[in-house]
């Protein structure tokens, strides 16, 4: 007798798989349905952890299910590989990006084939070699020509001690990550992408996908933020001007007593022009730039702000009020400006206390209009109406309808990233670099001091080049785009990732999207979705694509936890799967995995389940060993005893289950379940004197297929075991005989006080507790109850049940 050698099976199928081209598949094969099955592709970091390994692991079971139910199976892999780590690892340990990239991506790439992932890797990309990052930048490039990109002034973070502007996530508490000086605000020129082109439709079309969990969705309504208010036009006291605001309770209009403008704004500039008030402007500016945006958003900032020395005139109310520059307007939404409303509004409330302002409340506690003029008395919710109609018909307002969500800006001040492909020519202005001339590769002659606004500054070759348009010296745009740019359309470029001549031929595009399955960490809900999903919107609107949206199916897993709490290195909670690989295979990490939780929910790692899925593993492996031989050979079912029909009835209706748990719910807990008890009943059938082999080698069949998805090493030896040639995902999934598990159904008199009142089909093997529990829940019975009292309840199993009823 053998005995399971995980290490020995695992390494020679990764062998077979690899040298027969198991995973090849071909995008242009039209004869199979398509099934497009996709991970969020990683960063390489360099090392795996748990949590890609069990995104990789639920990808591979659908991936391998979705096959043997014989579609063309699009499952592929690649690298975010552009971004922030491998810049700081050149600065640190002076290895060039790069290098230090390229050697994680093999590393990776081991650690992932040893886990026996069906990816086809002749699909890989990897976004910071120049086969792709040249697609990125003839996109974005098609943006540019669309209207879709542009540029314009906005602020970056900058370490005034590293001279260097950090990222969002480089700033910790307003403070530089590296050097903990309070990090200051600097004006530079940025690329935008016009993400708000399709503010409506990102919001619209939530309501088609159907397939994304019900929070991602909401999460990413309330990102795009849709409101419906006015805007309202206030003219400035002794000077030819009108500030427009946006609100969204113009039933409030009469409560207003101050506005508030956003000091970063154009508009308090001008407000300020020539005047005395200009250094309070300066000032102010110079006080706000030491603090983030989000802290300027959060809900308890300390109110705070300057008189600029000038009035609006209210339009409906004639009443003439104060202009303020506040920290609580942003210069980024609506117009910049707000109508402060201290009786109904918690911000203006803090700063008109602050500030000792006027408070005029003009709706009372039900909701009924005071102190509004003509609309006193009204239903708040008709003087939202009425005061709009007025202020529209007398020129003075508008509805209008606001989104929360801001255009995209891109630039990056950054060395590890795709290059923006345009130069800077003094004739010419902005121009883009022709198609032609793609890739603008990266230079290698860069210095990593961590100092200055972008590290390409300091390439020689880099900088100077020739106007494209007029042929006299130009610049380089030295910024680099964020990697959220590259991971916005990898899943369309792995489809058709080894074209040369274009990003993506649409037809083959058209053909994959959307992806039916997308597998990832909630962490990504919001953003990486939701450019992915703008982006193949504006691939619409530019003919590229004829789809819309990107992920038909979304699936968010949890998280992986050790004693509650999320596996990281710096908890020092983490378990490597490397280890865990050696130590008991990757069949079991991977059954451990999908195993111990639904995949939706967070998964508590414990050393003894896996302990325990290895020991089924052993005791899968002990009874084909045994079996084998019958297994081998066709025999006749012939005459079948209770036993063996129930033995069949057990084999179907747990291929029936499994086949339900896969095809559209992830329930690979409960079809693993299952497949445990199926091989219990195995066990104790296979010691009857009077066992089938029939039904021993149809037992022995069911167990090796619905375990192979889960473990597919072992599933491929079992499967050779037993006499079968090729490889077991060759095979189609096979299908339950109904016959079988309907044989199993027994018809059931149920009775009130002795009298016949009902028949029930249930399970022959139904508990007692279980019948009695079907039997008071049938209509027939539930009608005749009605109004009674049950005393009590008699079941005998296979035959009846009583009901004692007064
Ligand atoms: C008067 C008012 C009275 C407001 C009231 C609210 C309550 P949402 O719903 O998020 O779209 N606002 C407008 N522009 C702003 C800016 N740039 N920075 C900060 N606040 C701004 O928010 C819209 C409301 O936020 C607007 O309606 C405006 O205040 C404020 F009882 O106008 B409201
Ligand atoms: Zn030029």
């Amino acid at each position: 007798m053998s005995v399971y050698d995980f290490s020995k099976i695992e390494k020679k199928w990764q062998k077979v798989w690899k040298d027969n081209n198991q995973y090849k598949m071909d995008t242009r094969d039209d004869s199979k349905p398509k099934y497009y099955c996709l991970e969020m592709f990683p960063y390489p970091s360099g090392k795996i952890h748990m949590g890609h390994v069990r995104n990789y692991s639920i990808g591979d079971v659908v991936a391998r299910f979705k096959k043997m139910e014989g579609y063309n199976v699009l499952h592929p892999m690649g690298w975010d590989s552009f971004g922030l780590p491998a810049e700081n690892a050149a600065i640190k340990h002076g290895v060039h990006p790069h290098k230090w990239t390229m050697a994680n991506i093999e590393e990776m790439k081991d650690q992932l084939s040893m886990l026996g992932l069906s990816y086809d890797w002749d699909k890989e990309v990897a976004t910071s070699t120049p086969e792709y990052y040249k697609w990125t930048q003839k996109i974005f490039l098609k943006f540019l020509e669309n209207d879709l990109a542009y540029k314009k002034k906005s602020f970056v973070n900058w370490c005034p001690s590293c001279e260097t502007v950090l990222a969002n996530e480089q700033v910790v508490d307003g403070h530089c990550e590296r050097c903990d000086t309070l990090v200051e605000k600097k004006e530079l020129e940025q690329w935008y992408f016009k993400t708000t082109e399709f503010s409506e439709e990102l919001l619209a079309d939530l309501d088609t996908l159907d397939g994304w969990p019900e929070k991602v969705r909401l999460m990413q309504k309330n990102w795009i933020g849709k409101s419906h208010g006015a805007h309202v036009d206030f003219k400035v006291k002794d000077m030819d001007k009108t500030i427009t605001v946006y609100t969204t309770r113009p039933d409030t209009i009469f409560g207003t007593t101050f506005m508030v403008v956003a000091p970063e704004a154009q508009l308090a500039r001008d407000l300020v022009a020539g005047t005395e008030y200009e250094k309070d402007l300066d000032e102010f500016l110079t006080k706000m730039h030491t603090m983030t945006q989000i802290e300027r958003e959060a809900a308890d900032l300390k109110k705070d702000g300057r008189f600029i020395g000038r009035y609006v005139i209210n339009p409906i109310t004639n009443k003439e009020m104060p202009i303020w520059i506040a920290n609580y307007v942003l210069a980024d939404y609506g117009t910049g400006a707000v109508m402060g409303v201290p009786a109904h509004d918690d911000r203006d409330e803090d700063f008109a206390k602050t500030f000792d302002m006027e408070i005029v409340p003009v709706i009372d506690e039900d909701g009924k209009m005071i102190n509004s003029g003509e609309f006193t008395g009204m239903d708040k919710d008709e003087a939202f109406k009425a005061i709009i109609e007025k202020l529209e018909k007398d020129g003075l307002g508008k509805s209008t309808t606001n989104y929360r969500l801001r255009d995209w800006l891109i630039s990056r001040q950054r060395y590890w990233g795709c290059p923006i492909p345009v130069v800077y020519c003094d004739d010419c202005g902005i121009v883009p670099v022709p198609e032609k001339d793609l890739p603008v590769l990266l230079p290698t002659d860069v210095e990593f001091t961590g100092k200055g606004e972008s590290p390409l500054t300091t390439s020689e070759t880099f900088n100077d080049c020739v106007c494209p348009k007029c042929g006299k010296k130009a610049k380089r745009e030295v910024d680099t785009m964020d990697t959220f740019v590259d991971s916005s359309w990898y899943y369309m470029r792995y489809a058709d990732n080894q074209n040369t001549e274009d990003i993506f031929d649409s037809e083959v595009i058209d053909k994959w999207l959307p992806v039916d399955q997308y597998i990832g960490g909630v962490e990504h809900a919001i953003l990486h979705l939701l450019y992915a999903r703008w982006f193949t919107k504006a691939f619409n609107k530019m003919g590229m694509t004829k789809h819309v949206e990107p992920f038909k199916n979304l699936l968010t897993q949890g998280m992986v936890l050790m004693d509650g709490s999320k596996m990281s290195k710096s908890k020092g909670n983490i378990v490597s799967p490397v280890e865990m690989v050696e130590k008991y295979g990757a069949d079991t990490a991977r059954l451990f995995i999908l195993f111990a939780a639904p995949p939706e929910r967070d998964l508590e790692w414990s050393e003894q389940g896996v302990e325990g899925c290895f020991k089924f593993l052993n005791r899968v492996f002990r009874v084909v060993d045994e079996l084998a031989d019958i297994a081998k050979v066709n025999h006749e079912f012939g005459e079948l005893t209770k036993e063996d029909k129930a033995m069949r009835a057990k084999t179907n209706s747990t291929l029936k289950k499994v086949s339900e748990d896969l095809s559209d719910k992830f329930g690979f807990n409960t079809a693993i379940a299952a497949l445990m008890e199926l091989i219990n009943d195995l066990y104790k059938y296979k010691e009857l004197d009077t066992r089938n082999d029939a039904v021993i080698k149809e037992a022995i069949e069911a167990v090796v297929v619905i375990l192979a998805p889960f473990a597919p090493h072992l599933g491929e030896e079992l499967w050779s075991m037993i006499g079968k040639l090729g490889s077991i995902f060759d095979i189609r999934w096979p299908q339950y005989d109904a016959e079988a598990i309907k044989s199993d159904e027994i018809e059931v008199v149920v009775q009130i006080n002795g009298k016949l009142k009902s028949k029930i089909m249930i399970d022959a093997k139904t508990s007692r507790e279980e019948m009695q529990e079907i039997a008071l829940k049938d209509e027939k019975i539930v009608e005749a109850i009605e109004g009674k009292n049950v005393v009590k309840v008699i079941a005998v199993p296979g035959k009846l049940v009583n009901i004692v009823a007064k």
